[in-house]
């Protein structure tokens, strides 16, 4: 039986994987770095230096620790200015009705993400109350593949691991919550991953009764 579900935030419960690609992408087309739409699917679920190392793959030059620090950061003032105009509207369609759903049946909420800017984030779409535990990139070492984010939210929920699902968008995500011994649901581009538990092209297409009886 599931008796907490941990959702990653950017891609699952809000569209904020469309700000960082326009941060990325502003921010490698003054570098004079080529990346585009399917790079940027690489980028899912990984940390911001880890995104870093991906993307600067195809540049021309090498740059030093302290380029790289500073190519983060201005990617990252970017991608801060993008979110700070977020509202509930960026909520993703079904989030709230699926939220709702689990609340009723004594669920326990969380969040795992590898975003830093999670506190932010989850103020900004009135959601900072709505979840019992926040696992987020400024407490971790391990980016997701590792399970680091999702065991962490499971232990804020004192639940043990396999009685979680978590709700990812990204590959790297499907893996960490399989390696953390959770049972993974898949959905938007992670909605075809193999591997997953479950898979639905959105929370609100997704089984709920078959996965929460299970
Ligand atoms: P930040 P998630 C991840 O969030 C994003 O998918 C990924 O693209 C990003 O690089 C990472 O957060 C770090 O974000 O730069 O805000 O710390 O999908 O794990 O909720
Ligand atoms: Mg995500």
């Amino acid at each position: 039986m599931v008796r907490g579900v941990i959702f990653d935030l950017d891609g699952v419960i809000v569209t904020t994987d469309d700000c960082h690609y326009h941060a990325w992408k502003r921010m490698a087309d003054e570098e004079h770095i080529e990346f585009d739409r399917t790079i940027n699917e690489r980028l899912r679920g990984v940390s911001r230096m880890d995104s870093l190392a991906i993307l600067l793959e195809r540049a021309k030059r090498t740059y030093t620790p302290d380029e790289k620090e500073a190519l983060a950061a201005r990617k990252n003032a970017y991608y801060v200015d993008l979110i700070t105009a977020l509202t509930p509207s960026d909520i993703l369609p079904g989030v709230m009705d699926v939220l709702q759903m689990l609340r009723k049946k004594d669920i326990k909420l969380a969040i795992g993400s590898s975003s830093r800017n999670t506190p932010l984030i989850l103020k900004r779409i009135g959601l900072a109350d709505a979840f019992d535990a926040v696992a987020d990139g400024n407490q971790i070492t391990h980016s997701k593949p590792d399970p680091e984010v999702f065991l962490l939210a499971s232990t804020k929920l004192a639940l043990p691991p396999e009685t979680c699902l978590v709700v990812e968008d990204a590959d790297a995500g499907v893996e960490a919550a399989l390696a953390g011994g959770m049972k993974a649901l898949g959905v938007g581009s992670a909605a075809v991953n193999p591997t997953a538990t479950y898979c639905a092209p959105n929370l609100a297409l997704a089984n709920w009764n078959a996965i929460l009886n299970a």
